[in-house]
């Protein structure tokens, strides 16, 4: 049994979806995080269940990309049931949704979520006269709380093994409108598409025009032209299959020119279905749900006058933001140094046991100045990662990120931005993977794609927790405070000036408007903050311990080898001293060279080459940075960290972006990009500083 869930954006999806299958997609206070869907396998009473989870709509009609994933799934792969669900402090629009994906599912659950939020509202439910009013089941839930989930899922099961037909159209539509249906279903009523869709559903989008229902018929043959036998074979939503299909033409369109000229458009039609079926809302809203105290100023409200108020919000935003910085790369300091301390001891004790059964030098070598110092500098800043993304997900649940979007929309307008970009900016701040996959919410394409080529000048955690090791070195005290907040500036301003160059660049010349519910503050789940920061951190692990490890052992041989020979003439010297002249207008000695060329792949890679190449655990008292200001002035680091900042996304985000502009030609552009920029920088800011004399 296949079953999807279904639903307004933020209405808790997820939130239900983990229970169920015990996954971990993400979860936050705000609307559009689902932008994929996700499948999980459950068992319940020997059947097995494909549960799915999809990106939430306002509606199915096909403009934006979740509407256009969460349709196509529906239309495609035809779940048998639809768990549909809303929000029931917020339910009239929500019933909206409803309506639409009645007519398309046959079999419908619906689960009222936030039952809590309704009730703290003044507001009740009668969840029975919804249930008469739309002829389908309902369950009230608290999917935060886990009540109610169980029972959900029971419901949908229950009306799966139901073999029903789709539900009869319940929305009276205005005769005029009804009468061109109908028409229309006749005509299409012999089409090989009838078979695949509900009819009515098909007449009304073949009324509406709707794009990419046009593009899909234009791949199925008709059904008197082909040989009925065969039909099983063929997919409308497999176009290699079709590939050798005449196209035919969609039938209608005399219909529709005959609708045309008794001024029923396309827009006019749409409107029309959509009147019809806000009035039929409204009339049977009042049955149903009952609002006590509608005028109250909520929670909400009270703390929206400050968060929100154009003169306390900023400063607001700006005490939250540094504490976050402060507590995530400041505070956490001493938790790092005692990490780094305990690998001393551990490469100490290891190095002394080989020593013991006599081991050959090279293998100690290798476990002391390849992996323990390559890998221990990378550790070092798990505990940032850790803080910061426990206060990202904060952020995140409580809903105070969704605020920091609607704030931060000014600043994108400057940028000739959309608002909804501001999510694929802040969520860089923890990696730029999700980011730029956070674009899929944002409709119009150009903008899409400058946001997506902007997000690595964001530095992401690791890249923050590298810098600020860095920092800490070359900066000690509150001057690093300060060097930190000028390198997050300067990523800001670059930001905005790549948008705006980037917008002459694409020719973008059109504004799109900025429309984002403010969702209501939720007190954070204990299970919404410490899951995902323990995810983040273990991916973060793993990849210290597996790719990290592989990149420090090659980094050692190539700085090993030929044996004997001093450290600039082995492969890494030689490797570094091609590119010095890159590296020397800049102040760049080799082996930072080969560092960044080593932190393409991933961007903590950098430091655990610098560990290796200037010889960190040789001493086990130094750190990396110490052992870096012997070779480097503080305007050399200062370089460095504008450089490694902006120089290039790592591997991960390159292929990210490709997947999503799908364009081998923006993805290099972006990667040049990058890169030109970040050494021009570089430059500026080295030769800038040698004439101020610092
Ligand atoms: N108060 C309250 N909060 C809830 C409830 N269910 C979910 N939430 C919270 O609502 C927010 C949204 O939940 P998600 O599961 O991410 O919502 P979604 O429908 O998957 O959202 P999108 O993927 O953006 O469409 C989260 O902060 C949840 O913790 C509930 O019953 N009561
Ligand atoms: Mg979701």
């Amino acid at each position: 049994m296949k079953i999807a869930l279904m639903g307004n954006p933020n209405v808790g999806k997820s939130t239900v979806f983990n229970i169920l299958t015990g996954s971990n997609q993400q979860v936050g206070n705000w609307s559009g995080k689902t932008v994929e869907r996700k499948s999980g396998v459950i068992q319940r009473a020997n059947e097995e269940i494909e549960l799915i989870d999809l990106p939430g709509t306002y509606s199915l009609t096909a403009y934006s990309q979740e509407e256009i994933i969460t349709r196509e799934y529906i239309l495609r792969e035809k779940p048998d049931v639809v768990m549909a669900m809303v929000d029931a402090s917020n339910i009239e629009r929500n019933l909206y949704l409803v309506l639409q994906i009645l007519e398309l599912a046959p079999r419908v659950v619906i689960g009222l979520n936030m039952m809590d939020l309704a009730k703290h509202a003044g507001i009740t439910i009668h969840s029975n006269k919804l249930a008469l009013a739309l002829n389908v089941p309902v369950v009230e839930i608290v999917a935060a709380k886990g009540k109610g989930v169980e029972e959900f899922l029971t419901g949908a099961i229950r009306v799966g093994k139901f073999k029903k037909d789709p539900l009869l159209d319940q929305v009276p539509y205005p005769e005029e409108l009804e009468k061109r249906i109908q028409e229309m279903e006749l005509l299409l009523a012999d089409t090989l598409w009838a078979t695949r869709y509900p009819l009515r559903w098909l007449a009304m989008k073949r009324l509406e025009r709707d794009p990419e229902i046009g593009q899909t018929w234009k791949s199925i043959p008709q059904l008197s032209q082909r040989d009925k036998s065969k039909d099983s074979c063929c997919d409308p939503g497999d176009p290699v299959k079709y590939e050798l299909q005449e196209t035919v033409t969609l039938p209608g369109v005399e219909l529709l020119q005959a609708y045309e000229s008794e001024g029923w458009s396309q827009d006019r039609f749409e409107m029309a279905v959509a009147d019809a079926e806000y009035q039929y809302i409204s009339r049977i809203l009042p049955e149903i749900r009952i609002h006590e105290n509608p005028t109250k100023p909520t929670f909400t409200d009270i703390l929206d006058s400050w968060i929100l108020s154009s003169f306390w919000g900023y400063p607001i935003m700006f005490v939250i933001l540094s504490i976050v910085f402060w507590f995530s790369f400041v505070a956490s300091a001493p938790l790092g140094g005692a990490v780094s301390q305990g690998m001393a001891w551990s490469a100490d004790a290891i190095v002394a046991f080989l020593q013991q059964i006599n081991a050959p030098d090279a293998l100690q070598s290798l476990v002391r100045d390849g992996i323990f110092a390559g890998v221990g500098a990378v550790l070092a800043f798990v505990p940032q990662i850790a803080i910061f993304f426990a206060f990202f997900s904060l952020m995140q649940d409580s809903g105070y990120l969704a605020r920091a979007a609607f704030l931060g929309d000014r600043f994108m307008q400057l940028m000739g931005l959309h608002g909804k970009s501001f999510f694929s900016l802040v969520s860089g701040f923890g990696c730029n993977v999700p980011a730029i996959m956070a674009t899929r919410t944002l409709e119009n394409p150009k903008d899409r794609l400058i946001t997506m080529l902007i997000n690595p000048l964001i530095p992401c955690v690791p890249r923050l927790g590298v810098m600020s090791a860095v920092v800490a070195a070359f900066f000690p005290g509150s001057r690093g405070a300060l060097v930190m907040v000028s390198l997050l500036l300067l990523s800001m301003i670059l930001v905005m000036f790549s948008a705006l160059f980037l917008r002459r660049v694409v020719k973008q010349t059109e504004h799109s408007a900025f429309v984002m519910e403010l969702p209501p503050y939720h007190i954070p789940t204990l299970r919404n903050v410490l899951l995902p920061t323990w995810q983040k951190t273990y991916s973060f692990l793993k990849r210290a311990w597996t790719y990290i490890l592989a990149a420090s052992i090659v980094v050692w041989v190539l700085s090993s080898y030929p044996q004997g020979v001093p450290m600039n003439a082995t492969w890494a010297g030689k490797m570094g001293g091609w590119l010095t002249f890159i590296g020397e207008p800049l102040g760049f000695d080799w082996k930072i060279m080969v560092a960044i060329v080593f932190g393409f792949t991933a961007k903590e890679t950098t430091l655990s080459t610098l560990g290796i190449l200037y010889g960190v655990a040789a001493d086990a008292s130094q750190s990396i940075a110490q052992a870096m200001t012997g070779a480097m002035t503080p305007l050399g680091a200062y370089t460095f960290l504008v450089v490694y900042m902006l120089y290039i996304p790592c591997l991960a985000s390159v292929i990210t972006t490709y997947k999503e502009s799908r364009s081998l030609g923006w993805t290099s552009f972006g990667v040049a990009y990058n890169l030109i920029l970040s050494f021009i920088i570089g430059w500026l800011v080295f030769q800038g500083g040698q004439v101020l004399g610092l």
